[in-house]
This record gives structure tokens, C-alpha cells and sequence, in this order.
């Protein structure tokens, strides 16, 4: 971009909410190739919580930083406005969120405070502050407004039917969305995604508690994974691939809402084999309903010295299941193929590799410091 004044070249600005967690992370990295002064919104913790960032942090005593945090939260106004006027950014990405469903139904009201109202307090900071005619706003919605699904597969013009707190708060910031953009003329889009994951995602989500769940069992570490409603269908990409969307969203000359999604369904019992299989285990199911359990069948090669066959590695826990399920999911991304040429790169068999390489990759050091008698403690809370 050239100033009027100078012809200077100006760096765009952006801002993201949620840059310490998955696609805030993959996001601010993706900007910060393409040459943006990236803010990220970070909330007060008590201990660091900037792992996902760290490798990209840049110390504003050495540098000349392109990356700067600011603490807030999506539930205070007064901060969002004061960080969106010191900033001024040319584009917002707004990936915070309470974004776990099973836990939306544990804390439905801070889930609306956060997901509904922190979507309406950025978009009123923005009108505010009078920035509604040049500031672009990208909102991260979510295949969890289809729910209980009325036509498959889902794209842009299928009905909503949201399913848990979490979903019933997207719905609001969805509609929030498109009414400042028809209210104000805000340059504002949706991005509906679909399941999106990498070895960056949290360890609470179905995937990742596979992964690193039975990364530690090969290598001693966990005895047994349990687990909820193993016959749930998603439609899983990766957040590498949807983070370009995001920014491709934001670069048309009009505001739009896309479905981003890869067309392909696998269900959570095909991860777990998946997952199984890359670390040379081959497992077999038995048993019904919450007595359905995974035992080892198998072994090949030197990933799974942790386990034998017989041993059971999976249990169904029916603390995991949700009080209204979202049963199957399954998107169209033919409106971001054909209006924007954007196609997901990256398999859910690829992703599941990846994650798994990553997660026995931890899991072994912690094996080799057990072994040598130190032994870190692995945090066994898997949500
Ligand atoms: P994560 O849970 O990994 O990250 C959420 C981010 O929001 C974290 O940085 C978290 O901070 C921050 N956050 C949470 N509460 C607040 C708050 N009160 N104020 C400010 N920030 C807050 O989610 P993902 O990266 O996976 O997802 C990004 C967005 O996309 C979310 O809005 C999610 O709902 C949505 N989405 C995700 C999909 C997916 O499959 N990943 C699919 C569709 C939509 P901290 O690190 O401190 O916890
Ligand atoms: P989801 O993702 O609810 O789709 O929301 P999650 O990975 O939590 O669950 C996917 C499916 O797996 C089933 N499941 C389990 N889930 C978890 N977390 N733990 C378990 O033990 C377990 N067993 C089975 C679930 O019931 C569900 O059917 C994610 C989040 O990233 C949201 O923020 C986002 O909006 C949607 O994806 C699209």
C-alpha cells in the first residue's frame, strides 16, 4: 500500500482476536509473509500461553517488530475500542472465541458473552470509531450452525439449526456480521469452516486427543483413551489450508460469506484407525454402545513399544457424550472453488500423519526422560 503524502510503502495492518490459539497462530504467520504489521489480542493468563506464537515472536527491544500483542478480551469493550483506535487496522480477523462445544454446554452464558457479544462489541468498535468504510472484518463462523442438518451437503444457503451454546452464540455473530454489512455498508464476510485441524490444534478437540492420546499409550506413557461418540461424521481439513481462505475472503472487491470445507466425510472411529495404523498398531473393536472398546491386534515396527496385543487402548466414557450431538457433517466448497479458486491441499489422511509424527514425537522424549529417571509430568486431562 503507498501513502498519498509520502508514496511511501505502508505495510497493511491487521488485527486478530485469538492469535494464540490454532488459526490465530497459522494466520499471523501467513500474514506476516505477505508483509503485514500483524496486532494479536492475547488474554492475561497466569501462566505463558503464547506457545503457538513463540517461534514468531519478535522482541521490540532488538527489532523493528511486524508482530505486536496487546492484552484484551472479548468481553471488554473499552479495551477492543482502545487497541482498534491505536491500531487503525485494514483488516480484522476475529478467530477468539470460547470455541469448545462440549465445554458451551458447561458455560453456555460466558460462551454467548464471548462468542455472541464480543462479536457485536468488535464490529460496534469499528462503527465507532468511524473505521466502518475502511476497515475489513473477517468473522469466524462455523459448520456447527448446520447442526442438525437439513441437506447434504451443506453449503451458503442451507438452513441453521444449531445444536449447543456454543453453536447458538455463532449464530448470533453470523447474523451481527451480515447486518452491519447491510446496515453500514461494512465490508464485513463469514467464513463458514468445517472441522479444521493440525498438530497446532488444542488437545481437548476429538482429533488431537487421538493422536497424542495414543502417541502416549505406544510409548507407555497412558494406559487407555476415552472417548465419546466415536460414530460422529466430520468433514476435516486442514488449518493451514483455511487460514489462506480467510485472508482470500477479505481481498474481493465485495464482502461475502463462504463455505470452506474439503467435500470429504470420515468419521471419528476412522481417525482413530488412521491414527492406529501410522504409529504400526492394528487395532480391533468390540462390544456395543458405551461397552464398545479398541483392543491391540497387532504390531508392526517400533513406534508402539508401550503396547502388546490384547491390550485394551480405547474405551467409550459417556461423560464425553454431548446433550444434543451434531451427528454428521459434510460441506460444499464449490462458491470458494468457483468464486475464488481456492481447493483445500491437504487430506485428512495427511493431516492425521502429521499430527500423529508430531504427537510421537513429544511422546517419545517424554519416554526417553522416564527412562533415565526424569520423569516430566504430562498433563492426562484430555477434555
Ligand atoms: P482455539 O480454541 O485454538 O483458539 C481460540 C482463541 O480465542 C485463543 O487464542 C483463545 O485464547 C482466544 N480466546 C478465548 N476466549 C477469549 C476471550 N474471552 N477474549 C479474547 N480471546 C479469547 O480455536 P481455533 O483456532 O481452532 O478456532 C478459531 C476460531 O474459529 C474460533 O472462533 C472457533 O470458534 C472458530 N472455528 C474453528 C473451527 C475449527 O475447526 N478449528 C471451525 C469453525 C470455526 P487462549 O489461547 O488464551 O485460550
Ligand atoms: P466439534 O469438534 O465439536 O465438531 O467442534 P470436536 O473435535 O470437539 O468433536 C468432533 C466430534 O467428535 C465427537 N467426539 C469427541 N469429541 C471430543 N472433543 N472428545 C471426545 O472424547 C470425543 N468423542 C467423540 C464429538 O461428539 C463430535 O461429534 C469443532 C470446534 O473447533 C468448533 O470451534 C468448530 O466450530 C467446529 O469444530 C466446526
Amino acid at each position: 500500500m503507498l501513502t498519498a503524502e509520502t508514496g511511501a510503502f505502508m505495510a497493511k495492518r491487521a488485527l486478530i482476536t485469538g492469535i494464540t490459539g490454532q488459526d490465530g497462530s497459522y494466520l499471523a504467520e501467513f500474514l506476516l509473509e505477505k508483509g503485514y504489521e500483524v496486532h494479536g489480542i492475547k488474554r492475561r493468563a497466569s501462566s505463558l500461553n503464547t506457545q503457538r506464537i513463540d517461534h514468531i515472536y519478535q522482541d521490540p527491544h532488538v527489532s523493528n517488530p511486524q508482530l505486536h500483542l496487546h492484552y484484551g478480551d472479548l468481553t471488554d469493550s473499552s479495551n477492543l475500542t482502545r487497541i482498534i483506535s491505536e491500531v487503525r487496522p485494514d483488516e480484522v480477523y476475529n478467530l477468539g472465541a470460547q470455541s469448545h462445544v462440549a465445554v458451551s454446554f458447561e458455560s453456555p452464558e460466558y460462551t454467548a458473552d464471548v462468542d455472541a457479544n464480543g462479536t457485536l462489541r468488535l464490529l460496534e468498535a469499528i462503527r465507532f470509531l468511524g473505521l466502518e468504510k475502511q476497515t475489513k472484518f473477517y468473522q469466524a463462523s462455523t459448520s456447527e450452525l448446520y447442526g442438525l442438518v437439513q441437506e447434504t451437503p451443506q453449503t451458503e444457503t442451507t438452513p441453521f439449526h444449531p445444536r449447543s451454546p456454543y453453536a447458538v452464540a455463532k449464530m448470533y455473530a453470523y447474523w451481527i456480521t451480515v447486518n452491519y454489512r447491510e446496515a453500514y455498508g461494512m465490508y464485513a464476510c463469514n467464513g463458514i469452516l468445517f472441522n479444521h485441524e493440525s498438530p497446532r490444534r488444542g488437545e481437548t478437540f476429538v482429533t488431537r486427543k487421538i493422536t497424542r492420546g495414543l502417541a502416549n499409550i505406544a510409548q507407555g506413557l497412558e494406559d487407555c483413551l476415552y472417548m465419546g461418540n466415536i460414530d460422529a461424521l466430520r468433514d476435516w481439513g486442514h488449518a493451514k489450508d483455511y487460514v489462506r481462505m480467510q485472508w482470500m475472503m477479505l481481498q474481493q472487491d465485495e464482502p461475502d460469506d463462504f463455505v470452506i470445507a474439503t467435500g470429504v466425510q470420515y468419521s471419528v472411529r476412522q481417525f482413530i484407525i488412521w491414527s492406529a495404523a501410522e504409529l504400526g498398531i492394528t487395532l480391533r473393536f468390540e462390544g456395543t454402545g458405551v461397552e464398545e472398546r479398541a483392543i491391540v491386534d497387532g504390531i508392526q515396527g517400533d513406534n508402539a513399544p508401550g503396547v502388546k496385543p490384547g491390550d485394551v487402548v480405547l474405551k467409550i466414557d459417556p461423560k464425553y457424550f454431548r446433550p444434543a450431538e451434531v451427528e454428521t457433517l459434510l460441506g460444499s466448497p464449490i462458491k470458494a472453488k468457483e468464486k475464488l479458486g481456492w481447493v483445500p491441499q491437504i487430506t485428512t489422511q495427511e493431516i492425521c500423519a502429521e499430527m500423529v509424527a508430531n504427537d510421537l514425537k513429544v511422546a517419545r522424549r517424554h519416554a526417553l526422560l522416564k527412562e533415565h529417571g526424569l520423569d516430566l509430568p504430562i498433563s492426562l486431562e484430555n477434555g
